[in-house]
């Protein structure tokens, strides 16, 4: 034990003793399950000499062994790195350069790397390393602390009343702050049963919640979007969320009319927080109390927020202990003095409720909940030297929130190009990144100093196609 979050996880797990803690399909574990698998691996590393500090790259499916994993590393001292078992190769190899691992958890394989030590950040009780792509370069590891976790994950499920009498239902990927972070930290800190879905999907979804007399059930905007569309075709799939006390929704705005159409169908008030990976949630609407449409909420209890400039900035003990082996990025993300500058525009009611009025920087774009960093795609499509120039944008849409949009110059035959292009991004990108609508140009619009002038292009109404690639 060398946290408190460990001993409140271990005092979950006591109390648990023989209850379920995680269920998929027809498997399930319970908390001394959980407690004694743990323990196995545990050994299982230190036999093979990993060391409290070491990376373990967790390249799990959703699945039983994941909670396992995720107890077994805290316990450990070892540092979490979720990758999504979709990711290319390129993703992959990436994060290995990055944070050079000493063990890859892959679906029933463990393989064991030599390493020489990398010169990691000196910070006590290092926990995860979060991916996550940024305006610039490739994806930065986020670095949390037990510390962190505790102060992020443990308030926020505090103030959200989470308790070993409530389901959760998790449909979320389990490689990010909500699915990871709150969905199964916040699940072992309170002790709270939870069924994974090793995908999202409307009707089993609404299965399971009605099967499990659920209590807890997290979403982004797009799913919100389809379970609507699911319950308007039939409002009988409504009734399956008659039994939650708690609906939230996170990673993306959920919009006021969403909300209200799913309160009037299932009398659930949804919840609406915001949060990132590097601050994890700061914001939230209270649990008791006024759930203001349209708005992420108030900041959590132990959370310094400002507004510069209509830019949002978070201090506290729950941010990130900066990116892994990037100091000067880390120190460019702060401002002089010393708060987290998170990029996103906002506005605060008399009351302290903040509303999100859109980003900084153009440069991301967040479709169906996932933040998505223009420069990766953009790089990745400059790789071909038939293209000239590239603008990736996102245009909004009713589902997405955005979907992915790449504006080109090129030479030769660009219908050709186009599809070679766009079969070049399914491979190597998982499925939110891809290309969805297409503009070739003459060129690109720029300011007086040269800069692609990426918000003409966005409101750009005509000529945007969708391409059939075949796959
Ligand atoms: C998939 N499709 C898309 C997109 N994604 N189309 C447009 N834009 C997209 N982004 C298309 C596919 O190509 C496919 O089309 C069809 O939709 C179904 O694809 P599939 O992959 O099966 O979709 P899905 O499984 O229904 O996924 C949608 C999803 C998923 C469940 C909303 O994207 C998701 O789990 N999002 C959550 C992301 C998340 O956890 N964010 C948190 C990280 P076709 O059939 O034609 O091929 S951010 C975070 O942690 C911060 C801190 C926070 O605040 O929470």
């Amino acid at each position: 034990m060398n946290s408190s979050l460990q001993s409140l996880i271990n005092s979950q797990i006591q109390k648990g003793g023989q209850r379920v803690a995680f269920r998929l399909g027809h498997e399930k574990i319970t908390w001394s399950e959980l407690d004694q698998a743990s323990t196995r691996r545990l050994q299982d590393y230190r036999k093979a000499g990993v060391k409290p500090g070491d990376r373990i790259l967790c390249k799990l499916p959703t699945s039983l062994e994941l909670p396992i994993a995720v107890l077994t590393h805290l316990r450990g001292g070892f540092i979490h790195v979720p990758v999504a078992p979709t990711s290319s190769q390129t993703a992959v190899t990436h994060l290995i350069e990055l944070t050079s691992p000493r063990c890859i958890i892959e679906e029933g394989i463990r393989t064991f790397h030599e390493i020489s030590p990398s010169p990691a950040l000196a910070v006590p009780d290092p926990a995860w390393i979060l991916s996550t792509s940024g305006t610039t370069g490739m994806p930065k590891g986020v670095l949390h602390t037990h510390r962190s976790l505790l102060a992020g994950i443990g308030a926020l499920t505090e103030l959200w009343e989470w308790c070993p009498a409530d389901h959760q239902i998790l449909a979320l990927p389990l490689f990010h702050v909500h699915g990871l972070g709150i969905g199964i930290l916040g699940a072992m800190l309170r002790g709270v049963e939870t069924t994974l879905l090793p995908r999202f999907d409307t009707a089993q979804l609404c299965q399971a919640m009605a099967r499990h007399k659920a209590t807890l059930f997290m979403g982004v905007p797009t799913m919100y979007y389809q379970l609507l569309k699911l319950f308007e075709e039939d409002p009988v799939w409504s009734e399956h969320f008659h039994k939650a006390r708690l609906c939230t929704a996170g990673s993306a705005a959920l919009g006021a009319e969403r909300l209200q159409r799913f309160e009037a169908l299932t009398g659930q008030r949804i919840l609406e927080r915001y949060g990132m990976s590097e601050t994890l949630i700061t914001v939230s609407n209270p649990y008791r109390g006024d759930r203001r449409s349209g708005s992420m909420g108030v900041p959590l209890a132990n959370v310094q927020t400002r507004i510069v400039d209509g830019e949002l900035q978070v201090r506290g003990r729950a941010l990130m202990a900066g990116y892994w082996n990037q100091p000067q990025v880390t120190q460019a993300a702060y401002s002089e003095d010393d708060w987290f500058r998170t990029g996103d525009q906002v506005e605060e009611d008399a009351d302290g409720y903040l509303y999100h009025r859109g980003r900084r920087s153009i440069d991301w774009i967040k479709s169906g909940g996932w933040r998505i960093g223009t420069h990766e795609l953009e790089e990745a499509l400059l790789r071909d030297s038939r293209v000239e120039e590239v603008a990736v944008v996102g245009l909004p849409d009713e589902e997405w929130g955005e979907i992915v949009a790449a504006a080109i110059v090129c030479k030769g035959d660009a219908q050709q190009l186009l599809i070679e292009l766009a079969h070049g991004i399914r491979q190597q990108f998982p499925r939110h990144q891809h290309i969805r609508r297409w503009l070739v140009v003459q060129q690109l619009p720029r300011n007086a100093m040269g800069k692609i002038q990426k918000a003409q292009l966005k409101h750009h109404a005509e000529g945007w196609q969708r391409l059939k690639v075949p796959s």
